[in-house]
């Protein structure tokens, strides 16, 4: 469906963006702010309590439109249409990618090979709905009748990152008695670290894994059952245990009962689930209230994404301003910093869903892109990474366009700690905009009373180019409608992209790659038989590990 045939680079959209950025790569931001007092409000869009503020970026209306006809001409409407329709936009795959219809929060049918899923996900959501209430309740009890207090998720990448990272997020709404874990990695450390700290009568394991077949979460599983069964014996079980997957086949054939599965669908790609079933624990912990307050906001900014003209579409704007900086300023890296310590998860999660969709590098008609595709993402919370990677950020040879994201009241307001938070990021966006001459850097030292000897040899150190970009998040208060939102809105800047570059946002081959190359080294170093030939250095490595193991 995607049969375009003139490669992306090609077309006049980017032949005059190719034209702009020879024309006003130069151009400074702080200029274009001087000469314009409408700008921050010209390049800003206000959704709901979410506020997104685009004006720091090295663009005026001539690149925007530039950029409105880059979309327009990849038919970026044509193909949101298509998704939202449930058509099978994971060519690679075959697959629907519908994980708006999790959120369809209007019920109005979507159809996949002429079935209306919604039924079924309503089904679920229901079931997630009785689960975890009863739970919460102290209702559905552990084998010795004891509360399940601990709830743990085993899973790792999209049936890990989304739920650890939300359930962070929304710390604050947790029930009291209620604590979440999560074990993802196949490090024994992982599953040790977690088991150490509960009891098995009060514990829930969900086991979280669309394939049901994944080494990492299957051995944790395993490990987790036995420790259960050891303490509290096999009829323990179906008491402890749950499981979120598309294949029941494998469930069962894990040892737990297919009554206490949640069901998804291959048209939910694993780091697009959290909405899904897979979110169980977030359910949970905060409540199906609260979860589907998630889903509500998810729901308007997919409604925003699918309505909205696209010079005042949030994620549409997102995904050109990052094309504008990958594409024409070769810019590699991209980094979003939350001030907020409950979304200290984020960074990871969109590592993942960035990366992974778009770290591709053949297109939908099998040729290799003549273009870059993703950048690196990559951040942490602030105020913390301003002592660690700020340096590179605010004078590092490489640019990184930033996404700050600021909730303008804390969940722990305590003194001003907040406001000293929110001016930290309100001062970094400006100085990494602005910079600072050398001229400026010498006055301030003067000022402060260096002599001017020294004033003269720091003042190339102290000079900040500036001219570096920034969008900016401002959300009334971090709750699940907000969360909802921020997070719909980068996949369906993802999703742009992917249409923008002509690439399947919805596989990961890369992924099954390592998935299979693991399988492949096992054996040898558990003395298996295998006549697999490796280069020199990894049959070095097997050995050395291998004696060191002895
Ligand atoms: C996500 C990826 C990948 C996947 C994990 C776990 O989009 O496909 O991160 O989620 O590999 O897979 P399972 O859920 O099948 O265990």
């Amino acid at each position: 469906m995607f049969g375009r045939k003139l490669e992306v680079n090609k077309l006049k959209s980017w032949k005059h963006l190719e034209k702009c950025y020879k024309k006003f790569c130069k151009t400074e931001m702080k200029e274009m702010f001087a000469k314009d007092p409408q700008r921050a409000e010209k390049y800003s869009i206000k959704l709901e309590n979410m506020f997104f503020d685009y004006s720091k970026n090295r663009i005026n209306d001539r690149i925007k439109n530039a950029l409105l006809m880059l979309a327009k001409e990849r038919k970026v409407d044509e193909k949101i249409h298509a998704m939202f329709e449930g058509e099978k936009i994971n060519q690679t795959e075959k697959r629907a990618v519908l994980h708006v219809a999790l959120r369809n929060r209007s019920n109005s049918p979507i159809y996949v090979d002429g079935k209306n899923v919604m039924p079924n996900i309503n089904e679920v959501l229901a079931k997630m709905r009785k689960f975890s209430e009863a739970v919460r309740l102290g209702k559905f009890t552990g084998h010795t009748g004891k509360k399940l207090i601990n709830i743990v998720n085993i899973g790792i990448g999209g049936s890990d990152l989304g739920p650890k990272m939300a359930c962070e997020a929304l710390r604050r709404y947790w029930a009291k008695d209620i604590k979440c874990y999560f074990i993802s990695n196949i490090d024994g450390t992982a599953c040790s670290e977690v088991l150490n700290k509960i009891n098995p009568e009060e514990t829930l394991f969900i086991v979280c894994s669309k394939t049901f077949t994944t080494i990492e979460t299957l051995t944790n599983a395993k490990t987790c059952r036995k420790w259960l069964v050891d303490a509290l014996g096999e009829h323990a079980v179906s008491k402890h245990f749950v499981a979120v997957s598309t294949n029941a086949k494998e469930v069962e054939k894990f040892g737990i009962d297919v009554e206490n599965m949640f069901e998804f669908w291959d048209f939910v790609g694993g780091r697009y689930s959290m909405w899904s079933a897979i979110g169980l624990s977030i359910a949970i912990a905060v409540g199906m209230d609260n979860f589907d307050k998630m889903l509500d906001g998810a729901h308007t900014m997919d409604m925003h994404f699918k309505n909205t003209d696209f010079s005042q579409n949030i994620p549409v704007m997102m995904a050109l301003l990052e094309i504008w900086y990958r594409n024409f300023f070769k810019f590699a890296n991209t980094a979003v910093i939350p001030y907020d310590q409950y979304l200290q998860y984020v960074p990871a999660y969109l590592q993942q869903l960035v990366m992974e969709s778009n770290g591709k590098s053949v297109n939908n008609e099998e040729k290799f892109v003549k273009y870059d595709t993703s950048p690196v993402l990559f951040g942490g919370a602030g105020t913390d990474v301003q002592h660690s990677f700020f340096q590179m950020i605010h004078q590092g040879t490489s640019i990184v366009p930033c996404d700050f994201i600021i909730p303008a009241i804390s969940h722990n307001e305590i003194g001003d700690h907040h406001e000293i938070l929110i001016a930290n990021v309100l001062a970094q966006g400006e100085a990494l905009m602005r910079g600072k001459t050398s001229t400026e850097a010498y006055e301030e030292m003067i000022k402060a009373g260096k002599s001017k000897e020294d004033a003269v040899a720091l003042k190339k150190y102290k000079t900040f180019s500036g001219n570096r970009p920034s969008n900016t998040f401002v959300f009334k208060k971090m709750d699940p409608f907000a969360l909802g939102m921020l997070i719909a809105a980068y996949e369906h800047k993802t999703f742009v992209e992917g249409i923008i570059w002509n690439i399947d946002s919805f596989d990961q081959m890369g992924v099954e790659l390592g998935k299979q190359m693991a399988l492949s080294i096992l054996p040898e170093l558990q003395n298996n038989a295998s006549n697999i030939q490796h280069d020199s250095s990894t049959e070095n490595l097997i050995k050395l590990v291998k004696d060191l193991r002895k």
